[in-house]
């Protein structure tokens, strides 16, 4: 069969965890989805030439480059995807974007609100060139999420009250974990708040359609020296039994509550040490008319109840599979499930339509703006006492 659909060259900057992941949803979409475009796997940049010309051996990629400025530079991408630290966001995205390169972006947007500010004012002006850009929260993507926000939309929990979100993780419970960027302040921004505090806010925010305008909060760190990563650079090692340390910079546990712009209270708690959770994102959200519940531990399941049912009234399991249910009608017969990697080739499927469509994606640097103000607002308060702070 000819291919008439228009080619989008893709390239990506960097190839760990998320450029993993997001090679394997540039590869896989075109199988699952009816595209109106094409996307090419054309160029990955790393900086060191071996290492990242292996990774795009493994991971599908036609080029390398060892400087992201030429991956902008060639006329064989037409999108740039920016899956490193959160310290490079900024400069990269801005960069792609006033070269005219539509912009995927992982989250959180950025490490400050400054840099996620002058990110949007720089989307804001490429929209209006018809250049798109989206930041990458992967759970909307979750067919139970898009089915929770698909309930209350349609009005079936009524009044939203409470929203009660926790994002659990314990891959740092051990002292002996390395100092790895993650737990660098200028690296990462911040801690668990921002890597997985972050994507509780906006599914939060996404499920309920409200917005945070004021928290207090508590900030923790449990662990305050570790041993250093390998090849650790600009790092001023402490000693600990003989071994080189470094400082630990960033929050291991974010917890807050909140108030939100339709009336509805939130409590929300992101952990790195709640030992024997792996990834547990979980919510619920209790409205007039009803609750919704969900782990992403157990990600193709929504609990729902429905008020209506009264004496009956109780937790329902729905399993987030059926063919008109978001998303999973592309992939397998009822029951099949999906995992964490479905999530981001949803993404890519939703970010390549728009950019067909030339309308702008979701989630926006607009709303990676928004949780950005959030996380700044935590760390203001959590340095204030807890005092009551304004988003
Ligand atoms: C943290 O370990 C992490 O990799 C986050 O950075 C991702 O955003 C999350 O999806 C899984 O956990």
């Amino acid at each position: 069969m000819t291919e008439s659909r228009p080619a989008l060259g893709v390239g990506m900057v960097g190839y760990a965890f998320m450029g993993r992941v997001h090679s394997q949803a540039w590869r896989g979409v075109g199988a699952v989805f009816d595209l109106p475009v094409k996307p090419v796997m054309a160029v990955l940049a790393g900086r060191s030439a071996e290492r990242t010309a292996a990774a795009a051996a493994t991971l599908g990629w036609a080029a390398t480059e060892t400087d992201w400025r030429r991956l902008i530079e060639r006329d064989d991408v037409d999108i740039v995807d920016v899956c490193t630290p959160g310290d490079s966001h900024a400069e990269i995205a801005i960069a792609a974007l006033t070269a005219g390169k539509h912009v995927i972006c992982e989250k959180p947007l950025a490490n400050t609100v400054a840099e996620a500010e002058a990110m949007t004012a720089a989307a804001r002006a490429a929209a209006a060139r018809g250049v798109r850009s989206m930041v990458a929260f992967n759970y909307r993507r979750v067919p139970a999420v898009a089915l929770a926000r698909r309930l209350v939309e349609e009005g079936r929990l009524g009044e939203i009250r409470h929203v009660r979100a926790q994002y659990l993780q314990d891959w740092i419970v051990d002292p002996d974990f390395p100092l790895v960027w993650r737990l660098r302040k200028d690296k990462a921004g911040s801690g668990a708040l921002g890597d997985i505090g972050a994507h509780i806010i906006d599914t939060a925010q996404f499920i309920t359609g409200q917005a945070l305008v004021g928290v207090s909060a508590l900030t923790e760190t449990f662990i305050r020296e570790r041993p250093l990563a390998e090849g650790a650079s600009g790092l001023t090692g402490g000693s600990r039994t003989g071994e080189l340390t470094g400082e630990v910079t960033v929050d291991d546990a974010a917890l807050f509550m909140g108030r939100f712009d339709g009336g509805a209270l939130g409590s929300f708690e992101a952990t790195r040490f709640a030992t024997g959770r792996k990834n547990a994102l979980r919510i619920e959200v209790n409205g007039s008319l009803g609750s919704l519940a969900f782990d992403f531990e157990a990600m193709n399941e929504l609990w729902f109840c429905d008020a209506a049912d009264g004496a009956d009234a109780g937790f329902r399991r729905i399993l987030v599979t059926e063919p008109e249910h978001p998303y999973a009608g592309a992939w397998w017969p009822p029951g099949h499930g999906l995992g964490y990697e479905h999530t981001f080739v949803h993404e890519v499927k939703d970010f390549l339509e728009a950019v067909a469509a030339g309308t702008d994606p979701t989630p926006s640097f607009e709303d990676g703006l928004r949780v950005q103000r959030v996380l700044a607002a935590v760390e203001e308060s959590a340095a204030s006492d807890s005092r009551w702070t304004a988003v």
